[in-house]
């Protein structure tokens, strides 16, 4: 309560030019008109207050959600290879994270988190969702979009969905629901599941953008779209050659941008809350041409570039319509950098895509996990500052709530927690007393409680491919190749004798070089008691994929329309 508190406070300080204003108003009022009669004066001075007041009570939001980005990949976070002065303005204008974690190294699951506040282990979902999934989030939960819709604000997700659409599967001919209109979103435009797996069109609301009826979806025939190493399942789904011919990988992070500015202006005399979730750098890397070979590690930078440019012109925007002042900015990642092809070539340059930590995307060791955070709120947060408080994106629900007062069902979004004291001040203990974080394996599982993060299993639990050049390079061989140290690995292996857990501090041992699982049994205990406490007490269907992420395609037969 006491951050709610203190939250309003900010609300009464930045009442007071308003109540100047009003002052003004009143006085050209009895000017006006002597003869008003003071009742009626009365109610025109609170009218007047009363809609400036609401203005300032609710600040827009924008969530601008980043993919597959790592905790070393911006300049702000010590990246050298690349520049991003765009974001780095944000974080000089307000407040970096260095301790904010997606809930989950993957995805789907890291997205359901922050759509509804739930860790995505209650649903049992540790993997990507791909083209025949429905809608992975119940729609009776309890949304990040609800709360916003609850307190009057419009609402609107831009960009990569990945959460499924549909009842059990999509209807790509047909309406797309439920989706993210159905979830409390007012809007929606963007890529349906994801740059590198088909389909290779654009969604908006609930239709395929450009789908014809006489040129349908048509599964097992191979799309008719740009062809880069890295879009996946070509073959899975094709017809719709008009829809696919709209979708060019390169102009993707520009039309989404393009999307969003137009959004805002439309909105921007109503309290409103934009989540655009960009394609970068997820791959395949495909910036725009003019953001090609600008940084000094190859296209994985340029990517970086691009999305940099997308924050520019977000901010650019909000400025431009007079809304900046009155707008939190939060941007985040829902993952850590992948060691893909693009990766290794950008590591080879000199980039460290998760800067000193251990690991990459799908992994429960902090590369996959650890994320950029910054928040940005001219007034309200202090610029320049930086926060080592433990947050992570499944609290953003809360911290919506807090910030515009809208309830959350008795119930739901029960992972979620209020983060804006952290935002907003610098609560001296920690707001969270521990954040349960998932791998793309359940034995992954993971939790961390101050100092201290236990691992349920041996290794990272994410990509294990054991060579460079490999697009799922990863695990103990990327390890040693990357010329990291940790106790558990040797050559490339896991050790013989290493423990069957891990328990690192965290501290002391930021990049975990040491596993110090068998100095600290009652530790151990503790974690794994704490950790068992979040499974759900029956075993769940899994959700969403249960092919492995990144497998090349199969062949199915032609033909069959979805
Ligand atoms: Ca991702």
């Amino acid at each position: 309560m006491t951050e709610y508190l203190s939250m309003r406070h900010h609300v009464v300080r930045a009442l007071v030019p308003v109540q100047a204003e009003t002052n003004i108003l009143s006085r050209s009022l009895v000017k006006l008109s002597r003869a008003v009669v003071l009742s009626s004066y009365a109610v025109l001075l609170s009218l007047a207050f009363a809609t400036v007041a609401v203005a300032v009570d609710k600040p827009n939001v924008v969530l601008i959600f980043a993919d597959d980005l790592g905790y070393g990949d911006l300049s702000c976070y010590g990246a050298t290879k690349l520049e991003t002065p765009n974001i780095d303005r944000l974080a000089r204008q307000g407040r970096r994270f260095t301790d904010a974690h997606s809930a989950s190294a993957v995805c789907t699951p890291s997205r359901y988190a922050l759509i509804t506040g739930e860790y995505p282990h209650r649903r049992n979902l540790y993997k990507p969702v791909f083209l025949k999934t429905g809608l992975v989030v119940e729609q009776k939960k309890h949304t990040i979009a609800r709360v916003m819709k609850d307190a009057g604000y419009s609402t609107a997700c831009i960009g990569k969905w990945h959460l499924g659409f549909g009842e059990r599967t999509p209807n790509w001919n047909g309406d797309l629901k439920p989706g993210p209109l159905e979830l409390g979103f007012d809007y929606y435009y963007g890529v349906p599941v994801v740059n590198s797996h088909p389909p290779f069109v654009y969604v908006e609301n609930h239709r395929v953008v450009g789908l014809l009826p006489d040129d349908p979806f048509v599964y097992g025939k191979r799309a008719a779209t740009q062809v880069f190493p890295e879009k996946m399942k070509l073959d899975e789904i094709g017809g719709a050659k008009a829809a696919h011919e709209l979708y060019r990988d390169e102009a993707v992070g520009t039309r989404l941008t393009e999307k969003s500015v137009e959004w805002i202006k439309t909105n921007k005399d109503n309290p409103f809350f934009l989540y655009l979730a960009t394609t970068n750098i997820h791959h395949p890397f495909t910036p725009a041409k003019r953001f090609q070979g600008t940084s000094q590690c190859g296209a994985y930078g340029d990517f970086v570039h691009e999305l940099d440019w997308i924050v520019g012109r977000v901010m650019q925007t909000l400025e431009e319509q007079g809304v900046a002042d009155n707008t939190l900015v939060i941007f985040t990642s829902d993952n850590g950098g992948m060691f893909n092809v693009g990766g290794q070539e950008a590591w080879e340059d000199g980039h460290r895509l998760n800067g000193d930590l251990l690991g990459f995307k799908f992994s429960a060791w902090e590369g996959g996990h650890r994320v950029p955070f910054i928040a940005h709120w001219p007034g309200k947060i202090q610029a320049g500052t930086t926060s080592g408080q433990l947050v992570s994106n499944v609290d953003l629900l809360a911290t919506f709530s807090a910030l515009t007062g809208s309830g959350v069902p008795h119930g739901q979004a029960q992972d979620s927690v209020n983060v804006l004291p952290a935002l907003t001040g610098n609560p001296a203990e920690p707001l969270r007393d521990h954040l349960v974080l998932g791998a793309s394996k359940p034995s992954h599982l993971a939790v961390r409680k101050g100092k201290w993060m236990y691992i349920g299993a041996q290794g990272g639990g994410g990509f294990t491919a054991a060579k460079r050049g490999a697009h799922a390079f990863g695990g103990p061989a990327a390890v040693t190749f990357t010329g990291r140290e940790n106790s558990d690995i040797e050559n490339g292996r896991i050790k013989r004798n290493a423990s069957p857990a891990q328990l690192y501090d965290l501290e002391h041992d930021l990049t975990q070089t040491k596993n110090v699982y068998s100095q600290h049994p009652d530790v151990v205990k503790e974690l794994s008691e704490l950790l068992r406490s979040h499974l759900p007490k029956k075993p769940q269907p899994q959700t969403g994929s249960k092919r492995p992420a990144e497998k090349q395609p199969s062949k199915k037969k032609q033909g069959k329309r979805p």
